[in-house]
């Protein structure tokens, strides 16, 4: 039978080259790309099972996201394109660290377990970004996906998101949309040309924008948007290099520019003109600006929700409808923005536990979830309630015309939106839509809030996995008595706050502060971070 398939193909292609566990996180596997041959071969024979069991297409993606160039890595994406749900990451990283001879027993093991049934065709859906080591690497994948029988459909190089699109439509019967990328990209530029009307400018806003791709796989994109949206949206495109440039995220990108808080090299300084960067694989969205004075202006995944849940909420109360809005953040997301969305705006705000599997998750429960972390990743979903309830009011010739139309928008609005996941090139989309309907520039973006001075600090450790947390990772369990000396400290400073939580993604812990003044914020994590060691 095909296990015995399985085991050669491990062993003669594919063999465990390296003896260290790994272990799957929060953003699946990642590591240096030469050590990836195996895994990947393995998470495409645990794709065809995960199939299998759900009896549906589940999609897998080859990236490292911002990480270095020379990095891989993989994860699995469920059939409504949420992440590998939480009870099989076990199952990842027992498969990616048995024997090349515990294989067969492995998935009989698993098999046993879920009650798999071994005889559906299913198809796994593949996409890369533009790594110089991801065409070996899927390879590899696809040769897990075949020794189990399953259908690999290789979309080539996209973005994460433009994967979970394809996934969704597949397990929608094309509701969502054509699993194509000429499907994706007609789905949103029609919606955002919808909304943006005959009128480009509007007020303050002017429709043009520098956007930094990374040198990755968001450059290579952009130019389908720029073709297709002509002269509704002007998209100045920098750092596109050519793959094995060595240069993808090298100083530029989203994270780069979010967590060193700087302009990125490679777009030109234009004092107070709106830019954007996306991350390697063009899920992360950062907005920013440098003034006359060259101070830097940073825009990020707090700025980018409250802009967002303030528009829903405008339009919203025109439909006349009771749907319930919410905004979901993590313990990340700047104290300042909290307060003014849940007291000045009046949205409730919910706190969770860093990745997206948990925003998500959280955003479900409302009729609108909006949802972000402060480092750019978020989008907004949409509950099938509001979107029966928004068509209804949209054809009820019996309403208002007010109604009509607000409801209409925010229909349009629904299909310029990734839900499957954050997206970085929609997300601009609908930023740039938002900003153009209130006829606002970047600064009158801005001025809605002042950010509390905050400091996020690595402390390294020996044991980082020591370190527990509760209450969305707002406050330590263990070690004992490390709570309370935080809580001591953080009385010390005025509008102090302050927690610690192990990285998923790299071996350290992560220390955050907020305080009155950037010196006190300064402070209290050093003085957090002693507690730590
Ligand atoms: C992963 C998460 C991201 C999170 C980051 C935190 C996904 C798809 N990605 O990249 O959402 O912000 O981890 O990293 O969930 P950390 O645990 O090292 O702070
Ligand atoms: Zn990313």
């Amino acid at each position: 039978n095909s296990y015995r398939t399985v085991y050669a193909f491990a062993r003669e292609m594919h063999p465990k080259t390296v003896k260290a566990d790994i272990q799957y996180g929060t953003a699946g596997f990642r590591a240096k790309a030469n050590n990836l041959g195996y895994v990947m071969y393995r998470m495409g024979l645990l794709a065809v099972l995960r199939a299998r069991y759900k009896r549906a297409t589940i999609g897998v993606m080859i990236t490292a996201s911002h990480n270095p160039e020379p990095d891989n890595g993989v994860k699995l994406v469920d059939p409504m394109g949420e992440m590998l749900e939480q009870s099989w990451e076990k199952w990842a990283t027992k498969f990616a660290n048995v024997g090349d001879d515990q294989l067969e027993e492995t998935i009989n093991e698993i098999i046993k377990e879920y009650d798999i049934p071994m005889t559906d065709r299913v198809e796994i859906v593949v996409g890369k970004d533009t790594r110089p080591s991801s065409p070996s690497l899927a390879k590899s994948l696809t040769d897990g996906v075949l020794a189990l029988s399953g259908k690999p459909v290789d979309y080539g190089i996209v973005t994460t998101p433009q994967l979970h699109y394809f996934v969704v439509c597949k397990n929608t019967n094309r509701k969502y949309g054509e699993p194509t990328e000429e499907g994706y990209y007609t789905k949103l530029t029609k919606a955002f040309k919808k909304l943006r009307g005959e009128t480009f400018t509007n007020g303050s806003y002017k429709n043009r924008l520098l956007y930094d791709g990374a040198n990755g796989v968001g450059a290579k994109k952009i130019k389908y948007f720029q073709e297709l949206l002509g002269n509704s949206m002007k998209i100045q495109m920098y750092n596109d290099a050519i793959i094995g440039s060595g240069k993808l995220n090298y100083m530029c990108g989203a994270d780069y520019v979010k967590s060193q808080q700087k302009f990125p090299t490679g777009v030109p300084v234009e004092p107070n003109t709106r830019c954007c960067s996306v991350d390697g694989d063009a899920d992360r969205l950062i907005y920013y600006y440098m003034d006359e004075n060259n101070g830097f202006h940073l825009m990020d995944g707090d700025r980018m929700a409250t802009l967002i849940a303030s528009y829903l909420k405008e339009i919203l109360e025109k439909t006349e409808l009771d749907l319930n809005l919410g905004l979901v953040q993590t313990a990340y997301a700047n104290g300042a923005s909290t307060e003014y969305i849940s007291k000045k705006l009046q949205v409730p705000v919910a706190c969770v536990s860093t990745g997206v599997k948990h925003l998500h998750h959280k955003a479900l429960d409302y009729d609108i979830g909006v949802y972000f972390e402060a480092n750019g990743h978020g989008t907004v979903i949409f509950s099938s309630n509001a979107k029966d309830k928004l068509t209804e009011t949209a054809k009820n010739s019996s309403l208002s015309e007010e109604r009509r139309h607000a409801a209409e928008a925010l229909l349009t609005l629904i299909d310029l939106v990734n839900e499957t996941v954050g997206d970085a090139i929609s997300d601009m989309l609908l930023i740039e839509t938002i900003l153009h309907a209130k006829g606002w520039d970047i600064q009158q973006w801005e001025s809605a809030y002042t950010d509390w001075p905050n400091r996020l600090m690595k402390v390294t450790v020996q044991d980082r996995n020591v370190i527990t947390t509760t209450d969305a990772e707002r406050v330590c369990v263990t070690p004992e008595g490390l709570q309370a000396e935080i809580d001591a400290l953080v009385a010390k400073f005025d509008k102090g706050r302050s927690f610690v939580r192990p990285s998923g993604t790299e071996d350290i812990v992560r220390v955050y502060a907020e305080a009155a003044t950037r010196e006190q914020a300064d402070e209290l994590a050093l003085q957090v971070a002693r507690k730590v060691h």
